[in-house]
């Protein structure tokens, strides 16, 4: 009854906006951030439910990523850093559309019940909350705080500014009882950094490597924090530029969603940098791609994008497994075989899936959206998923970092510091680099530079792995309840023909791939076409796109 009350009271506060239908999508809620505080206020209800129905920690984030500055976001971590569990999408809906306060008291007695969570305050929980850096984030921050203690036993910890990895790291930290505080996730990266640096081929090779990198930060919180972690980096110059300081717009032609699918120079970059390593992240710092200025005649940049990083993570790993092999009969009572799994989506570059498959890996598709990539990565050994925009990271199974560990302690004094020995180390130090809650950028980039040391590659070295197929993206303006796709998004099955029609325009390219899909952030239907010269990848996607409008 005290809970009851204190939900009435709290939730008169924050009536929803009228004639507006919002969806839990594959980012959480977003839309334009003056009509989000109800449902942020009702995210943190969901997220005291969630840390009560677990009895673990949960993560709240306030962002609104890549999109402009006006707006906003919020999504749920579940303990184990990861995204919201699906089966609560659907609860999530319900209570972000409830009509009044008695309403969603009485959507959420039902869910109480069905779910047997206990509100008696016995047991408390505690919710970690963050924000970007937009302006809105501390209005939608305190919604938040308000829904989470309006449910009885549950406690919201403000977090502060943090990219939307470092908050999910710290759930998932917190909820292994590993120690996590912002410094902490500084230490690790940079601790696990030195390590695989120092297990670098010494001499030639690494000594090869520019050690010049330039950020661009989107103007968000990402530049923030390179700011502080490249101060704990040997051998790395980081220069970071649109680090929101210099009074940029956020994601304002900045940032990694821009540079990926504009394929031009981001603000502030430009003939200084021509042939110079340069990387951008997106607004929460959750996507990395990397790109060269060719020439000083055009604003037009050479994209490294998420495939290839993809690429780069798997030549790296296959490599160090193959040392580890080398000696070992997989079969024997100590031995162990990897099950190294490769997942992309639909838009990753043809040309990278055929060069990783060339490589004799296994690759492996599923549709758009984090949830879905990191739930199959977790399948394997070493699980490495990528979306092409920059999104992605590599998961550990804990069985086969058990047999890591077990490898490097066991083996005879004469057999350490032998590369088999170094290659356990290697890899053991990419589990502690890379962020296994979700995508990365500040985990990624010190990544790509560890393994660009060891290659001694250059960034024009590392994008000859393969070229780029010619892509096209579109969006259609359309309701986009009206495509409804299968098999990893490759197949549209409605509206009826759609799919034989896109098949004929798509046979009249060679090397041509099209598809289309309702995106899963906004109302919007999106196009995207490959093809072998880009007139034809803009043609197709021309075409396919009036097919839809
Ligand atoms: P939608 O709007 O569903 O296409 C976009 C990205 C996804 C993912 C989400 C979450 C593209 C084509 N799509 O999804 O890959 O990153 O945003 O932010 O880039
Ligand atoms: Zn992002």
């Amino acid at each position: 009854e005290d809970q009851r009350l204190l939900f009435l009271s709290s939730s008169s506060h924050f009536p929803p906006p009228q004639g507006v239908k919002l969806s839990y999508g594959t980012s959480g809620f977003r839309a334009d951030a003056s009509i989000l505080q109800s449902t942020v206020y009702r995210v943190g209800i969901l997220a005291a439910l969630r840390a009560l129905k677990t009895q673990s920690v949960i993560g709240l984030m306030i962002t609104a990523s890549h999109n402009e500055v006006s707006d906003n976001g919020v999504k749920v971590a579940d303990p184990s850093g990861g995204m919201l569990s699906q089966d609560w999408e659907p609860f999530a809906d319900t209570l972000a559309n409830a009509r009044d306060p008695q309403h969603l008291v009485e959507l959420i007695a039902e869910f109480v019940q069905k779910e047997n969570i206990t509100l008696d305050g016995t047991k408390p929980v505690e919710i970690l909350l963050a924000r970007d850096t937009r302006p809105s984030g501390e209005f939608l921050l305190e919604a938040a705080k308000q829904g989470i203690s309006s449910i009885i036993g549950a406690v919201a910890l403000d977090m502060g500014i943090l990219t939307t990895p470092q908050l999910h790291w710290m759930v998932r930290a917190r909820n292994v009882g590993v120690k996590a505080s912002e410094t902490d996730y500084f230490k690790q990266l940079s601790s696990s950094f030195r390590c695989l640096v120092d297990l670098s081929p010494c001499g030639t090779h690494a000594n090869n490597v520019d050690d010049k990198l330039v950020v661009d930060g989107a103007n968000g919180v990402g530049g923030e924090k390179l700011e502080i972690l490249k101060t704990m980096l040997n051998g790395l110059a980081i220069e970071v530029r649109n680090s929101g300081k210099e009074g940029g717009v956020l994601n304002e032609g900045v940032g990694a969603d821009y540079v990926q699918k504009e394929k031009v120079v981001p603000f502030s970059f430009g003939s200084q940098d021509v042939g110079i390593r340069c990387a951008s992240l997106d607004g929460d710092a959750d996507r990395l791609v990397y790109f060269v200025v060719p020439s000083t005649s055009s604003n037009k940049i050479e994209l490294v994008d998420g495939d290839k990083i993809l690429s780069l993570f798997a030549i790296f790993i296959k490599e160090q497994l193959s040392i580890l092999n080398k000696e070992i009969d997989v079969k024997a009572k100590n031995g162990y075989q990897c099950h190294l799994g490769i997942v992309q989506t639909a838009y990753a570059n043809g040309a990278s899936t055929d060069y990783l498959k060339q490589l004799g890996l296994e690759v492996t598709f599923t549709p758009t959206g984090v949830k879905y990539l990191h739930e199959k990565a977790a399948e394997y050994d070493i699980g490495i998923y990528f979306e092409a925009n920059g999104h992605g990271t590599i998961l550990f199974s804990e069985q086969f970092l058990c047999w890591l560990k077990a490898r490097t302690t066991e083996l005879s004094d004469v057999a350490k510091g032998s590369e088999q020995h170094k290659a356990a180390l290697r890899l053991l130090a990419v589990s502690e680099l890379i962020n296994q809650a979700v995508g990365d950028a500040l985990s990624g980039v010190l990544l790509v530079e560890a393994i660009l040391k060891y290659m001694g590659w250059s960034i024009q070295r590392w994008n000859e792995l393969y070229q780029d197929l010619p892509s096209r993206q579109l969006k259609a303006i359309v309701d986009r309840r009206a495509v409804v796709t299968a098999n990893a998004e490759t197949v549209a099955v409605t509206p009826p023909g759609i799919q034989e029609a896109i098949n004929a325009e798509t046979a009249k390219h060679p090397r041509g791939r099209c598809f289309v899909r309702p995106s899963g952030t906004e109302d919007v239907i999106r196009v995207y076409a490959e093809a072998s010269s880009q007139d034809a990848a803009d043609n197709l996607a021309q075409s396919v796109a009036k097919l839809v409008d």
